[in-house]
C-alpha cells in the first residue's frame, strides 16, 4: 500500500496586532479550500498562527499578554477552522499560545502546536521545549523577543504519533535550530516533522547575522531531514508585521535533504508536494540506521551537561 501523502504548506503573511481570530481563521480557511483543490491530506500552518507575533512587546499587565493565548481548542473563533477541514477530509497542524490550568487551579501558558487528522480527531499534542530571547525586557533592541518570559518550557517532551499512514512529529520555530530536537525524533523513527515559525530578519544581539536568516532557516531544517532521514515541512509567518521584517521561506524537505517546494512570497501562500513516506528508509535503513551506526556511550555529554564546560581527555596512552 502506498504511504505517499499530499502536503500543503500554508504560509501566512503579517498578522496585525487587532486583527480578529476570526479574520485570520478566513485566511486559513482559503489556504485550506485551496489545499484540498490541490488534494492535500495534510496542511501546515505557522507558530502562533492566530494571532500577531506578541512576544516582540513588553507587556506589564497580564491581561495584556492573555488576549493572545487560547482557552480552549478548538474555541469559538477556530472552531469553523476543525469543521471545514473535516468536512475536506484534510488534516492540519496548528500552532498557537495555549492558556491552561493544572490540577491545582495555578494559571499555565505554553507555546504549542497540535496536529488533527482528516477525522477530526486530535492525534497529539507538542509544547515548544526552546524557548528563546529574554526573560527581561531589553530597551536597546528595536523590538523584544520575549518569549522566555511569557511562555513555560514546554513539559510534554519531543513525542511522536502514528497518523497519516506513517509516524509524525512537531517542532516549533526555535526548536528546530537544536540537533538534539530532531534526533530525539529520528530515535522514534519518525517520517515527517511539522513546524511553524516567526522568524525576525534582525536579530539584535548579533546583527552581522541578519543577512544570514533564511540560510540558517534552511540549514537547520535540511540538516534535521538528512540526518534523520525523515521529511521536515517548515511553515513561516513572514512578511512585515507590525514594523517587524520575518523571513519566509517555507518549505517541504525530503529526507535527502533536499528541498522540493517553496514558497516564493511573503505573503499568504500555499505549497504542497506528494511525500512518500517510504523514502525515509534510504537513509534511515542505510546511512543512518542508528541501531547499527551510533556510539551513544561517546555521547554522554549531551545529557549530562548544558553549557559549554571543560574539556574531556583525550584517553590516548601514548
Ligand atoms: N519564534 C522563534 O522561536 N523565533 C526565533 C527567533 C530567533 S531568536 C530571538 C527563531 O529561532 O527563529
Amino acid at each position: 500500500m502506498s504511504r505517499t501523502i499530499v502536503v500543503g504548506a500554508a504560509q501566512l503573511g503579517p498578522i496585525g496586532r487587532h486583527e480578529p481570530r476570526a479574520a485570520v481563521v478566513e485566511r486559513m480557511l482559503a489556504l485550506l479550500r485551496e489545499a484540498s483543490s490541490r488534494g492535500c491530506e495534510l496542511v501546515v500552518f505557522p507558530e502562533l498562527a492566530l494571532t500577531t507575533f506578541f512576544p516582540r512587546w513588553y507587556f506589564m499587565e497580564q491581561a495584556e499578554i492573555d488576549v493572545f493565548f487560547e482557552r480552549e481548542m478548538p474555541g469559538p473563533d477556530t472552531q469553523a477552522l476543525f469543521d471545514e477541514a473535516r468536512a475536506l477530509r484534510i488534516g492540519f497542524h496548528l500552532g498557537y499560545a495555549e492558556l491552561t490550568q493544572d490540577a491545582a487551579g495555578q494559571r499555565r501558558r505554553f507555546n504549542t502546536a497540535i496536529m488533527v487528522d482528516a477525522s477530526g480527531r486530535l492525534v497529539g499534542k507538542y509544547r515548544k521545549v526552546h524557548l528563546p530571547g529574554h526573560r527581561e525586557p531589553q530597551p536597546a533592541f528595536p523590538f523584544q523577543h520575549l518569549e522566555k518570559r511569557y511562555f513555560e518550557v514546554g513539559d510534554l517532551g519531543l513525542p511522536t504519533f502514528d497518523a497519516f499512514g506513517g509516524r509524525v512529529g512537531m517542532c516549533i520555530c526555535n526548536d528546530r535550530r537544536w540537533p538534539e530536537t530532531f534526533r530525539v525524533m529520528g530515535l522514534q523513527g519518525v517520517e515527517l516533522v511539522a513546524l511553524g515559525y516567526n522568524t525576525p530578519v534582525h536579530y539584535p544581539p548579533a546583527p552581522e547575522l541578519d543577512r544570514l536568516q533564511d540560510f540558517h532557516n534552511h540549514l537547520s531544517m535540511q540538516a534535521g531531514a538528512y540526518q534523520n532521514g525523515t521529511w521536515v515541512v517548515g511553515v513561516a509567518k513572514a512578511g512585515c508585521e507590525e514594523g517587524c521584517d520575518l523571513i519566509g521561506g517555507s518549505c517541504i524537505i525530503a529526507p535527502s535533504g533536499e528541498i522540493i517546494a517553496r514558497c516564493a512570497t511573503l505573503g499568504d501562500e500555499l505549497i504542497s508536494a506528494e511525500c512518500d513516506l517510504d523514502r525515509c528508509q534510504a537513509l534511515q535503513a542505510t546511512l543512518f540506521n542508528f541501531a547499527l551506526h551510533r556510539e551513544p556511550q561517546h555521547y554522554g555529554l549531551i545529557v549530562e551537561r548544558k553549557g559549554v564546560g571543560p574539556r574531556l581527555e583525550s584517553g590516548d596512552p601514548a
